[in-house]
């Protein structure tokens, strides 16, 4: 019996998907037919998947050519099914040839001619028409978010906006998209808006995204006051807008594996965490330089209070800034401690005080300890009370990891999947609510 095994997301099933089928079966006597997990298809770049894996395993047994259906959920796992299927062909369509030559020292590998002028691709941009983003801003932030939007289909940049003339136009020069000098013809031309701006004028061109029926991604921290977040997300959600705060660890597939193994069971119940993240910063930045909205807490409070809030919950029962200043008054480094009712946590941020940028979160069983980068989430470790016991645990990121936030930001627009979970709206909200009231404690708002 000649046993041949194939490979692929069958996303959105369609006539190529079946030829493909139709011949590797009649390759052999018996086909086994894998289909990729979501997790695997992310972790190979894979972005844009629509179907759910159940539908799409659904659609290949509707053909009737797979004898057996088996799950790819690994790099690395075609090989180990080889031999364990005892499989003589392992076939894949015309636009692999090449890559899967390696297999040919463990079993005939054949490329099926592809079925021209069909694809997942194309159905899923004939579906949903490319969406064309507008983004306000053009700093650093902005310049990492232009090379990331073009690895998400479904979305295109189409212009950019800055007050000022001259670098809306570099910008724009740089990533071949259009300058903007009025925020109306912007509007006019955009579905989405990404805000990339100085955190004070999120609220304001969050506002006016939203009254012109615009989603929005915007950049931590949204806003700096509770009630402009919940004012915010509450128009948005009595216009059917998506209004998504862009906190991208929150997004990054090695920080959902993370919050899930913190709350398995297996370091017991939650009662510490301390997370930490500090970066050294030229003193003519901006963060430094911005006496009003700069400094170390609204920089890079967003990252560490979110593992806090997300394993702890919105509602703290207490919450101290200890701040070391410059010579402006400027926090260059600040300690917010919480109370929770569960326990107590910490969260370091430091623009001008280096210090280690780690992530603890410690149960009644054992802690689970990231180094730093934590905030891009790719490895990280659970210890016990036996110090030789420890498990690893380690997930991809892919470069920056703007492009998990950009995915989840369009499946949201589309519907596809549910990924508000990822950071909810209280969660926010709660988080502009301690930037506000840091603010308040430090002078800089009434
Ligand atoms: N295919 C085809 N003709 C098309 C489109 C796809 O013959 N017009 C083939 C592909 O070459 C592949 C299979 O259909 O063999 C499934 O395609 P996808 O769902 O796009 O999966 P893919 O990403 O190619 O996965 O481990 C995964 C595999 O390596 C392939």
């Amino acid at each position: 019996m000649t046993k041949v095994i194939t490979y692929g997301t069958f996303d959105l099933f369609h006539e190529g998907h079946y030829r493909l089928l139709q011949r590797a079966r009649m390759l052999g006597d018996y086909l086994i037919v894998g289909v990729t997990t979501d997790k695997y298809d992310i972790e190979r770049g894979k972005l844009n998947v629509v179907d759910s894996l159940m539908t799409r395993i659904e659609n290949v047994k509707k053909t009737g050519f797979a004898d057996e259906i088996i799950i790819e959920e690994t790099q690395g796992q075609k090989v180990n099914d080889v031999k364990k299927y005892n499989i003589d062909i392992f076939t894949v369509g015309s636009d692999w040839t090449g890559i899967f030559d390696f297999m040919n020292d463990y079993c005939k590998v054949i490329y099926l001619e592809r079925t021209k002028n069909i694809s997942s691709t194309m159905l899923r941009e004939q579906n949903r028409r490319i969406l064309k983003a507008g983004i306000i801003g053009t700093g650093r932030i902005a310049n990492r978010f232009m090379p990331e939007v073009k690895l998400v289909s479904g979305i295109s940049a189409q212009g950019v906006y800055n007050p000022h003339q001259q670098s809306a136009k570099q910008f724009a020069q740089k990533w071949q998209i259009n300058a903007y000098n009025d925020l109306e013809m912007l509007f006019h031309d955009v579905d989405v808006v990404y805000i990339a701006s100085p955190h004070e004028t999120h609220y304001g061109y969050v506002k006016a995204s939203l009254e012109h029926g615009k989603h929005v991604l915007c950049e931590k921290p949204m806003v700096l006051a509770e009630k402009q977040a919940k004012e915010l997300f509450n128009y948005a959600r009595e216009h059917n807008l998506i209004l998504f705060e862009g906190i991208k660890t929150a997004y990054c597939p090695g920080f959902e594996k993370l919050l899930g193994i913190a709350c398995s069971g297996i370091i017991g119940s939650i009662r510490y965490i301390d997370a930490c993240f500090t970066k050294l910063e030229q003193k003519n930045n901006r963060e430094l330089l911005d006496k009003k909205y700069g400094g170390s807490f609204t920089e890079l409070g967003s990252y560490c209070l979110l593992p806090i809030i997300k394993l702890f919950g919105e509602k703290y029962e207490s919450i101290r800034f200890d701040v070391v200043h410059d010579e402006s008054g400027l926090d260059i480094f600040t300690k917010a401690s919480f109370t929770f009712t569960r326990g107590i946590a910490t969260a370091f941020c430091g623009l001008g005080v280096k210090s280690e940028g780690r992530l603890l979160i410690a149960g009644t069983k054992g802690y689970i300890v990231v180094e730093a980068p934590w905030w891009k989430t790719t490895y990280f470790e659970v210890h016990y009370e036996d110090a030789s016991q420890v498990d690893k645990y380690s997930e991809r990121f892919l470069s920056d990891g703007l492009r998990y936030e950009i995915k989840d930001f369009l499946n949201m627009i589309n519907r596809n999947n549910k990924s508000d979970f990822k950071l909810t709206r209280g969660e926010s909200v709660a988080m502009a609510g301690i930037m506000e009231k840091f603010l308040i404690e430090e002078g800089r708002l009434t």
